[in-house]
């Protein structure tokens, strides 16, 4: 009897890096087919890692077909359409790169690369590749949490107007303790910098996503407040921390709005909080990513007696990404956010479409936080005269 034909194309997908990101990955590659109708069907062909034992486990959990201790055999391999990149940002520029020439479309964790070179090289090269029908995208997966997805649709049909304040923080608390240990996050050859690249990358990529405008100035302020901590596989017993554990600074964007950005790992007891208020001419939008599934929406034209902040449950079929998922009210959580980045990728490799957030987004972000480190070390600041 003959084989049916399989329904759509399968798309092999080759991840490199199989930590948190990894594992974060792979829940979006193998659910996404289960969930939505996609032209094209993801199939998880190897994982890559350099250590076999821990790689091949890892593969076995979550369903990998293969383990590769080899990025270069990964990207090698017929079966493997697809790189998605999940490694420190120091191999991000290597693997992308070759991974374009090699043919293959790309998906890149986030921030793009550690230096605005790098990040330059990258686009450049995604830009030959698109001439021969590659696609690459930067993984800035809080885009596509419904509700935020949904405000950009709101700011974009003008329901809050022109744009005058964008006011966002990210705020961890795991480097409170000042004997957390010295990891590649902690290291500027390894990570590019610390809570700037890891948490800032984030929050000035959605502040530029929800308002459609660059950030073009910034000012500001870093501190590394524990400067050496437990290096466990070092001969000293504490090693030097050499990035930022916090990053405070402003920023205008392109029409002239004024935006603030807090991204810290020194937060006492917020784990991932991230919150965020955009205020235009005639409303606000408010997000807590605690409650991600809730967006708040002052719409200021309205009668000022009744006026005020209400809570949209975004949950309903006509909300981004909603249709294919649960009832109205039964919430969604970080992991779906993986699901639609892989629906997001896929649909625009089916399609021949530019996958936002491209590789230009990235390298744009890159530039923000190169300004910024070089705002926070001429440190212009001012102190208060005594009178
Ligand atoms: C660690 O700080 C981290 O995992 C980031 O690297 C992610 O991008 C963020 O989503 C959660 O926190």
């Amino acid at each position: 009897m003959e084989e049916a034909e399989p329904p759509v194309p399968a798309l092999g997908v080759g991840m490199v890096g199989y930590a948190f990101m990894g594992a974060a990955h792979s829940q979006g590659w193998r659910t996404v087919g289960r969930v939505f109708d996609l032209p094209a069907a993801p199939v998880l062909a190897a994982v890559c890692g350099r250590d076999r034992t821990a790689v091949e486990a890892m593969a076995q959990r979550h369903g990998w077909a293969a383990a590769e201790t080899d990025w270069r055999a990964l990207i090698a391999r017929d079966d493997v359409h697809i790189v998605d990149i999940c490694t420190p940002g120091d191999s991000h520029a290597e693997i992308a790169i070759a991974a374009l020439e090699a043919g293959k479309h790309v998906l890149c964790e986030k921030p793009l690369a550690n230096t605005v070179e790098e990040a330059q090289s990258m686009v450049l090269a995604a830009r030959r590749a698109r001439e021969r029908g590659q696609l690459a995208m930067v993984g800035f997966n809080y885009r596509r949490v419904p509700a935020l997805s949904y405000a950009r649709r709101l700011v974009a049909e003008g329901r809050i107007g022109p744009i005058r304040h964008v006011r966002v923080c990210y705020l961890q608390d795991w480097l409170v303790d000042p004997d957390a240990p010295l990891t590649w996050r902690l290291q500027r050859d390894r990570a590019g910098s610390g809570a700037l690249g890891d948490l800032g990358a984030h929050i000035v990529d959605l502040a530029q996503y929800l308002t459609g405008e660059p950030v073009v100035g910034v000012s500001a302020l870093t501190e590394t407040f524990v400067r050496s901590r437990p290096d466990p596989g070092a001969s000293a017993p504490r090693g030097e921390v050499t990035v930022d554990d916090a990053a405070l600074f402003t920023g205008r964007l392109a029409s002239g709005a004024l935006a603030s950005f807090e991204a810290t790992r020194m937060a006492a007891g917020r784990k991932n909080s991230l919150r965020l208020e955009v205020n235009g001419e005639s409303g606000s939008l408010a997000f807590d990513l605690e409650r991600l599934n809730e967006l708040s929406f002052h719409d200021h034209t309205e009668p000022a007696h009744s006026a005020g902040f209400r809570r949209i449950l975004v949950t309903e079929p006509e909300h981004p990404y909603l249709e294919a998922w649960w009832p109205p009210g039964h919430a969604l959580g970080y992991e779906h956010t993986f699901v639609h980045q892989a629906r997001d990728l896929l649909e625009a490799i089916a399609t021949g479409t530019d996958p936002r957030p491209s590789f230009a987004d990235g390298l744009q972000v890159q530039r923000v936080l190169a300004a910024v480190e070089e705002s926070a070390e001429k440190n212009a600041v001012y102190t208060p005269v005594q009178t």
